[in-house]
Order: C-alpha cells, then structure tokens, then sequence
C-alpha cells in the first residue's frame, strides 16, 4: 500500500515582500516533503499566499494599485523566493484563484448547515496587524497607556453587523483531541499555550465582516465577506478540489502535517479543528509550530530597517549553506537568531571541514591512488562494521526524528556519523597504506565512499543542490539515490568523475 504524506506551509499574506521568516517555515516543510519522497511515500506538499482581509486591502491601497494588481505582483514575488529557495511545492494556491473562492464558499455552506454560524453583530477588539480578535483580558498595556494585543499590535474597537462560529460549543471537543492525540500539537510549550487558552473559556468566532469588501463573499450574503482566517485556512482543503470526494487529491487529506510559526498555532490548532468538526470533516493529524527569528538579537521589523531577505543571503553564503544554518542553529520549534557570524561558523566549521574536507580528502585518495575508480568491497574489519552499521541505521534514526519535526536532532545524528567518518578516516590513514598495504587503502577508501554515500543520501532532502552534487562525485545514478536503494551497496568498477569541492570556506572580507 502507498504511503501518502500531505505537508502545508502557511500561506504567506502578500502585505509585505517575503523575508527569512516566510522562507524558513517554508524550508523546514521542504525537508518533510523531500524525505518522505525518498522514503517512497506518495507526497503532496502545498505553499501559497493569503491575498484577502483588509490588512492586504490596506497595503494595497497604500501602493496605490488595484488590489488584484497588487496581489497579483506580491504573490508572483512570493512563488519566486520559493523557487530560489528550492522549495519542491507540489501547488502553489493563491486565495485569489476562483477554485480557493468556490472551496471556501462550499465549506462555509456545510458548516452553517450544520448549525454552527448565526448572525449577530461584533463589538469587541480587533488587530489588524494579526487579523485576530482579542478578548479584552487578553490586551496588555502599551507604552502610552493605550491597550495592546498581546503581541503588542495596535487594537481598535470594532462594531458591525456579523456572522458568528459557534466556537464556544466546541471546547469540550477540543480538549478531547489534545489529550486523546497528544501528538496532534507541538511543540510542547505551545501545546501547554493552547490548551490554557482553551480551557480558560472560548467565545463565539466572528467570522465575517462588512466595513470592507476584499475577501470572499459570505454565501447567500454578499454585504459580508468572510473573516480573512476562515478563507485562508480553507486553502489546505481547496488546494485538494475540495468539495468534491472524487477529486483524486482528495486522498491526501487529512493532512499529515501544517508546518506553521507559533505566531499562528491558535488558529490551526484551535479555530482550523473546530470549523472541520463543524462541517463534519476529518482532522488533520498534526499541527507543528516553529519558533521565532530575531537579527542580530533584535526583532526583525520594517521600521528597523532589518528585514532580511532570504535571497539576499542566498547570493552571498550560498542556498545550502542558508537551508543547513536555519535548521541546525537552534533545535526546531525553538527561536533563534540569525547572526552572520553563528553562519559563517557553522558553514566553515560542519560543512567546509567536516563534511567538505571528508569528501574532498577521500575522492582526491580515490582519484590519485585508485585511478578514480570505486574500488570493490574487501573483508571487513571491526571497524569498518562499525562505522558502516552507523551509516545504516539513519534511515530509521531520521524517520523517527522527523515524525516528530525533530529536524535539528537529525542533522545531529548525521553529524555523528560524519564525525565518525574523520575519526575513522584519521585512525585508518590511507594515505600511509598506500605503501605498506595498497589492498587495504583501497578496502579502507570503499568504506568511507559507502558512509559518504549513506550520508549524503540522507542529506538531500536538508541540502539538494549540493548533495547532488555529492552523489554525482560519488557515481551514484539518479535512480540509486532514495533511501531503500541504501541497501543495495554500488558495484565496484565505477569510474567517478574528478573530485571538485563541494563547500566554499567563506572568509569575512577584511575591514577596511
Ligand atoms: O500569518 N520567524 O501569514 P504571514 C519565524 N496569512 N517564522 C516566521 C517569522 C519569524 N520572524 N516571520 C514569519 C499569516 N514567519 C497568515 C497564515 S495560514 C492558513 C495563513 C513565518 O505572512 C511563520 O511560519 O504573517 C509564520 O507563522 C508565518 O511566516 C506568518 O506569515
């Protein structure tokens, strides 16, 4: 039976262009989607923009452009940074696109059939920053006295006629689900967050709004259109062809995995369920919040000028050494901080040395004393058995760790393995049997091109560039390179093309 695996990014509001933020959520969920590739699953993975809700309106009028026009280019320049961060997106859903609009319209319809949305009218506060309502014990005090989220976005009381989600009928069975599927939520922090949240007492969902008209237009009431959470978390069903069950991507759903920051758990843990028991439709199975990046230890921010964005980083250290540092600096789920010279480190230190050096040291010995060509397997010794029964357990070592979005741990356990490749490399020195024991040089160099060849495998979904590339020195073809052809060791006898470095050293350019 195939295995599906179904992985979200969130979708990205097109009021701002894409920074490093949007950019790592999106890495992280690239990494789950390439790896369950390899892993044989059937895989489809969905990124897009969220293009409704006054915020996006607002931005558009401050451009002074249409706001189709304006959305049309922000979302052109969202897909971009996608594509030059490699994200191997399956669809990209635009909330703009008529298919999204039709989808939503139609999980409205179930859900309000199902009793759970009546019309009443809102009066309570609003942040347009987050497109979030707060109760009033939620707000703290701003500097001048004047009421903040608790995100510190500006507030402003809202009144108008709206159509409400019976939300407050769902508590009971929102708790159920945290506790009967304590996977469903993580990390844990913002698992405990939201559970708090929810047991402190849910208020009816105002889910439409009238003072504006950018959005979707509520069925069978055309003066509101839908609050701008209930359009866009409708994407990871429209995306599908949702409503109809015949669509052959429906067999995707439930999702495995909404791969979201923890700015935006409460919506996908909490509203994103509640509205699916309304309409009668399966959960998905987990919801993963990533922590938080500052710059140079600040909060990233227009108004400090220092929004980065990722291509910009790209163009300078490389698209690989910028996917490693995301997901190696700080354990996945936790906040980190982007600091060029923690980058610098980790390129020089784990990728130029241990990785770079490991592979350049053993294909130049291949190259020089082999004739470039793989040697065939010898008799193996205690330590080669070691190391190479090292190698053959990450397969199952990573599936574990990324079932639980452990990404930060798996790099980890890879970087064991590397640092046990420089040690046996160091002990065996091959380069000095090349006199005294030229069989065993090359038995020596066959292991470590079997253990490169493992890590490198495992490493493609985290690097895919620069593992190719890997592979390619390494002679291994395209169909060779999933994770149960790992247990088909490679014939000897391949010629490999000439050894070329695979990660630059970057030295800071000298000040002035
Ligand atoms: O919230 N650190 O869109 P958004 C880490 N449209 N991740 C960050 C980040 C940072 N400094 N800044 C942004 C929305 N992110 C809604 C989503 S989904 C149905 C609708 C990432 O453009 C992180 O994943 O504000 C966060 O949740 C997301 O970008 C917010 O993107």
């Amino acid at each position: 039976m195939t295995r599906r695996f179904y992985v979200t990014t969130p979708i990205y509001y097109v009021n701002g262009a894409p920074h490093i933020g949007h950019a790592y959520t999106s890495v992280a969920a690239d990494v789950m989607a390439r790896f369950h590739r390899l892993a044989g699953d059937e895989v489809f993975f969905l990124t897009g923009t969220d293009e409704h809700g006054q915020k996006v309106e607002q931005a558009a009028v401050a451009a002074g452009v249409a706001p189709k026009a304006f959305v049309d280019k922000v979302a052109a320049d969202f897909r971009a940074m996608a594509d030059a961060m490699d994200i191997s997106y399956d669809d990209f859903i635009r909330t703009t696109e008529p298919r999204h609009i039709a989808a939503t319209q139609a999980l409205w319809t179930r859900v309000a059939r199902n009793d759970a949305i009546y019309l009443d009218a809102y009066e309570g506060w609003y942040a347009l920053r987050d497109e979030c309502f707060y109760n009033e014990d939620e707000l703290v005090d701003g500097p001048n006295g004047q009421k903040l989220a608790p995100t510190g976005a500006p507030v402003e009381w809202v009144k108008e006629p709206s159509y409400f989600f019976r939300l407050s009928a769902f508590q009971d069975r929102l708790l159920a689900l945290y506790e009967q599927h304590p996977e469903f939520l993580g990390p844990y922090g913002t698992r405990n967050e939201i559970i708090s949240f929810v047991k402190s007492g849910l208020r009816d969902l105002s889910v439409s709004r009238t003072s504006f008209s950018w959005g979707i237009p509520v069925p069978g009431d055309d003066k509101h259109v839908m609050y701008v959470w209930f359009d866009a978390l409708a994407n990871y069903l429209s995306a599908l062809g949702f409503p109809d069950e015949q669509a052959p991507r429906m067999a995707f759903w439930p999702a495995n995995l909404h791969l979201v920051g923890k700015d935006i758990a409460r919506f996908h843990a909490v509203y994103w369920p509640a509205f699916l028991m309304a309409a009668g439709i399966e959960l998905p199975k987990k919801v993963f919040a990533n922590g938080w990046w500052t710059i140079e230890g600040q909060k990233m921010s227009k108004s400090l000028g220092n929004v980065v964005d990722p291509r910009a980083l790209v163009q300078e250290f490389g698209l690989d050494a910028v996917r490693f540092f995301m997901l190696r600096e700080v354990p996945f789920g936790g906040d980190s901080d982007l600091s060029r010279k923690a980058l610098i480190a980790r390129n020089n230190i784990e990728l130029a040395n241990d990785l770079g050096n490991l592979a350049q040291r053993t294909l130049s010995l291949v190259a020089r004393n082999c004739g470039g060509i793989v040697p065939e397997r010898g008799p193996a010794t205690e330590e080669d058995s070691k190391l190479l029964a090292q190698v053959a357990l990450l397969p199952e070592l990573l599936s574990a760790q990324l079932e639980r979005c452990a990404l930060t741990d798996a790099l980890e356990e890879v970087w064991k393995t590397i640092r046990a490749c420089n040690a046996y490399i160091d002990h065996q020195a091959p380069w000095a049997l090349r006199k005294t024991d030229p069989e065993r040089m090359a038995h020596v160099l066959r292991v470590l091109l079997d253990a490169m060849r493992g890590i490198a495998t495992m490493l493609q979904p985290f690097m895919p560039g620069t593992m190719g590339r890997m592979l390619d020195q390494l002679g291994v073809a395209a169909d060779e390179r999933n994770f149960a052809a790992l247990e088909q060791p490679l014939p000897g006898g391949r010629a490999l093309p000439p050894p070329q470095g695979l990660f630059p050293r970057y030295v800071e350019a000298e000040a002035e």
